[in-house]
């Protein structure tokens, strides 16, 4: 180890450690902008984590970024000293000097690194600012699901590594020189042509508002408003586990009656339920799966994932044959809301509009697939709100979710879930769920242990041999999260080098709980997914019902509405194809 004194105190640190890590493990706060732990990102860039420092045997001081100087034996550190504090808060004001001042009617305004920074350096002037330059910069609003504003970027190239180092899609680049320098698309493309698959990661380590997603929350309230339309809410299995911690309750609460009874307040008409949808799409994909094991196709990977569906259609269109028709649970249920709910509640689907709350940024651009849009051209989901903006709407409402009264779902066509639609919402979930069903259906009776345990943890890659009995014998799954893991596998199932019948593909690390249209931690990247995963499992070890064919309401779907699992109907509502 090496000894050093950060402030007067004795600190030791590992070989080769930064100042910056160090300080950290002792609990002394530096500030910083660019740095960022969890993805090992250190790029000196913002220059706010300056410290002075006397070698050993040295008299001068110098002047450092501690993100990116290795620790020295007795070395005399000190993060608070007047000439520090000075150097530190002019870079601070070098960053505000061509950041838009427009901080109250940021989406990030209140939960920003920058202005964090500002507070804490005791900012009072901005000297700098030149407007025209700022201004000059991109904003790029081509994506349906993500908005890239430059004049807010302070180049920290946090979105630049998760994308190549984690992701491994590699759509951003640094571009220009000086001032000028900033991030970009790959080869000059805006968003929506680009290589990008809309998976939000990069959103989830951005510190200020230069990345988010398009916010909707006017169109949301438009509907509701609207005496003239029924609005339809539904939200996604991981949302109710991975959105009280924005109204102070701890990480992982369950919050699923608090999220209904402020769909209630707001104005919503019909709540309903994603995790219902999800044990629909069990039913689908099952009998899918098993069609295709028969005609010896394999693998069948998974399609609920849209970011995922965009890194296939983008990067390897040749397998998208091997993805399973079945629409996504949230666009299952909104044709079920404008085609099954219609007859049931007697309301025009014209006048039905569907808004699903989704921790995901992808799912906007799924909404807008012409081939997820019905006949006459109207979409089955009207609008696609992140947990983050749905957040937002609360708050817009003046709505704390703290103070409601928990609530139940009321509606008896779509809201009972079993608890194999619950844990979509954690990787290795839709495989689980998939094959209790595909057991019980191939044998006629339930299988015994219906957690799949190999399929839960949190490698980028798990496998599980199940026998499913009858004329399939051993059935080999796997479960991948995380681009960077996906693209390993499928270049293995393209080589011939993977051997499987079925695999899941969650594009973010750790799948929905940690979905891009989560809500951001500063100064952290997915720090939050354990507890979220624990709760939802712990929803299936608490369902009466765990098995998806075992919900009432989705046999009464299928006695009164769709015939069969892939009947003639079924297909056509429920199944989709891609486009190369
Ligand atoms: Fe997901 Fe899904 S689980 S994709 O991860 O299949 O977003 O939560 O809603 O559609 O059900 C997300 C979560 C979600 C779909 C389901
Ligand atoms: Fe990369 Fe995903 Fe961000 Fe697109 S959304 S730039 S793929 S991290």
């Amino acid at each position: 180890t090496v000894s050093l004194t950060i402030n007067g105190k004795a600190c030791t640190a590992f070989p080769n450690e930064t100042i910056l890590h160090c300080a950290r493990r002792h609990d002394i706060y530096i500030p910083t902008l660019c740095e960022l732990d969890d993805i090992d990102h250190t790029p000196g860039t913002c220059r706010v984590c300056i410290v002075e420092i006397v070698q050993a045997g040295r008299e001068m001081e110098q002047f450092v970024t501690s993100c990116n100087t290795p620790v020295g034996e007795g070395m005399v550190v000190q993060t608070r000293t007047p000439k520090v504090r000075a150097m530190q808060k002019l870079q601070v004001e070098l960053l505000m000097a061509d950041h838009l001042q427009d901080c109250a009617t940021c989406t990030r305004h209140g939960d920003c690194e920058l202005q964090d920074l500002a507070q804490f350096v005791g900012l009072k002037e901005n000297r700098f600012f030149d407007r025209q330059r700022t201004e000059a910069r991109e904003v790029d609003e081509s994506s349906p699901a993500l908005i890239r504003d430059m004049r807010r970027c302070v180049r920290c190239q946090r979105c630049v590594a998760v994308c190549r180092y984690f992701q491994e899609v590699d759509a951003l680049v640094m571009s220009g020189t000086g001032v000028n320098r900033l991030v970009s698309l790959r080869h000059g493309f805006e968003q929506v042509n680009s290589t990008c698959i809309s998976c939000g990661q990069c959103v989830l380590v951005c510190p200020t508002g230069a990345l988010g997603e398009r916010d909707e929350t006017d169109r949301a309230l438009d509907y509701i408003c609207d005496p003239e339309l029924t609005t339809v809410i539904q939200f996604a299995p991981a949302v109710r586990v991975a959105f009280g911690e924005e109204f102070g309750m701890p990480p992982g609460t369950n919050v699923q009656g608090h999220v209904i009874a402020a769909c209630r307040k707001i104005g919503v008409d019909v709540v309903l339920d994603t995790n219902f949808a999800a044990d629909v799409v069990i039913m689908e994909e099952g009998i899918e799966l098993l069609e295709r094991l028969k005609a010896g196709r394999k693998p069948t990977f998974t399609s609920c994932c849209p970011a995922w569906i965009n890194f296939a259609e983008i990067h390897y269109p040749d397998i998208l044959p091997l993805l399973s028709s079945t629409k996504s649970p949230q666009q299952v249920l909104s044709t079920l809301a404008k085609t099954y709910l219609p007859e049931k509640l007697g309301v025009p689907r014209e006048k039905i509009r569907v808004i699903s709350i989704m921790p995901c940024t992808a799912k906007k651009d799924e909404a807008v697939r012409p081939q997820l849009h019905m006949d006459g051209g109207l979409p089955e989901t009207d609008v696609v709100l992140t947990t983050r903006e749905f957040a937002r709407l609360l708050r817009r409402e003046g709505i704390d979710l703290k103070d409601l009264e928990p609530s139940e779902f009321d509606n008896p066509y779509m809201s009972e879930f079993t608890g194999a639609g619950a844990i979509f919402g954690t990787t290795g979930g839709v495989m689980e769920a998939a094959v209790r069903t595909i057991y019980a259906v191939v044998n006629g009776k339930e299988l015994e242990d219906v957690e799949l345990t190999q399929l839960r943890g949190f490698e980028g890659v798990r496998t599980a041999t199940v026998n499913l009995g009858g004329p399939f014998g051993d059935v080999k799954v796997a479960m991948c999260h995380g681009l960077g893991d996906t693209r390993a596998l499928v270049e293995k199932v393209r080589s011939g080098d993977a051997d499987f019948d079925f695999i899941e593909v969650m594009a973010c690390p750790g799948g929905c709980v940690d979905g891009g249209g989560s809500l951001r931690s500063k100064k952290a990247y997915l720090p939050l997914a354990m507890a979220r995963r624990e709760t939802i499992y712990n929803v299936d070890r608490t369902r009466k019902v765990r098995q998806s064919h075992n919900n009432e309401q989705v046999k009464t779907l299928y006695r009164d509405f769709l015939d069969a699992p892939n009947s003639e109907k079924a297909h056509k509502l429920l199944h989709t194809h891609y486009s190369e």
